[in-house]
């Protein structure tokens, strides 16, 4: 299905959803406690962060959307009205310039963000020609889309190590963030897939799954929680090494998985207050 193709029903479904998602979005930044606290969305390059940011807070629904291409700088989520926004901020992946400058103006500042969402897609990053010439050799040497996924699938590790550095960091002076969740996106990709639980859940045995437990008892676990879930945004094959995965999941399954995320972050949101 080609996901620019709506029928006049969806685009009416889609703003309709739209709104439902801002009332959530307004209840987070209440549980939060008003401007200054933030959600950080964190993940490498290409994983999904932007249009998973866009789905979420309702942006992905409106009639012509497109994902955009690599991020330049921070993102933050604005509601309609002017001085309020979600509390959600994404910053750029890996190999991006300005990463350095949003990473210290959020989780390495003064007031860390409360929670991070950290991204993943089980290997299925995009990685675009504007990318590091020597990551994308690395990955053009891969003989096959397997070798292909467990280099993409290193680096979400790579990654997921330099976000937990972070939130090490930020613990030691101000006891935040308060908690991780580990969203597994383009799950459409790879609905049947055998290795999630093991690699990405909480008792998982996976390197992802050791880190974020290697974390936990390092700044308490009274201190920091993290758990999983999985989600998709914009349903298009993907395309690598001469192979095309098909999306095979729908619209309302998307939006049921997009409508459980939002939840979880209002729920970990309103949980963790100190
Ligand atoms: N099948 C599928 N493709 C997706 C999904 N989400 C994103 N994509 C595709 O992945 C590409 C990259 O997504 P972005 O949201 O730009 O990734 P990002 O993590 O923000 O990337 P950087 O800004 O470079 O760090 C998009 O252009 C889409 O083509 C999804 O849920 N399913
Ligand atoms: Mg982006």
């Amino acid at each position: 299905m080609d996901p620019t193709q709506l029928t006049p029903d969806d685009v009416k479904k889609g703003i309709e959803f739209g709104k439902i998602l801002w009332e959530y979005w307004g209840k987070i930044r209440k549980a939060l406690g008003g401007n200054k606290s933030q959600i950080l969305m964190t993940g490498m390059q290409g994983v999904g962060k932007t249009t998973l940011f866009d789905f979420m807070t309702g942006m992905g629904y409106q009639p012509g959307y497109r994902p955009p291409g690599t991020s330049t700088s921070k993102e933050v989520g604005n509601l309609k009205r002017k001085d309020e926004t979600t509390g959600l901020v994404v910053i750029p992946g890996q190999d991006s310039p300005p990463r350095i400058i949003a990473t210290q103006e959020t989780i390495l500042s003064k007031s860390p963000p409360d929670g991070i969402i950290h991204v993943v897609a089980n290997g299925f990053a995009t990685i675009r020609s504007d990318s590091s010439s020597d990551f994308l050799q690395t990955l053009e040497r891969q003989k096959t889309l397997e070798g292909q996924q467990r280099l993409l699938q290193e680096r979400e590790i790579l990654e997921l190590r330099q976000v937990c550095g972070w939130i090490r960091q930020a613990h030691r002076q101000h006891r935040k963030p308060m908690w991780l969740l580990l969203v597994i996106t383009k799950y459409d990709l790879f609905s049947t897939a055998t290795n999630l639980t093991s690699d990405y859940y909480p008792g998982g045995r996976g390197e992802l799954v050791k880190s974020l437990d290697e974390l936990k008892t390092q700044v308490g676990t009274d201190n920091f929680s993290w758990q999983a879930t999985k989600a998709c945004s914009w349903l298009e094959p993907f395309s690598i090494k001469s192979a095309t995965i098909p999306s095979t999941l729908t619209n309302q399954q998307r939006d049921t998985m997009i409508e459980e995320l939002v939840k979880l972050v209002l729920s970990l949101s309103s949980d963790r207050r100190m």
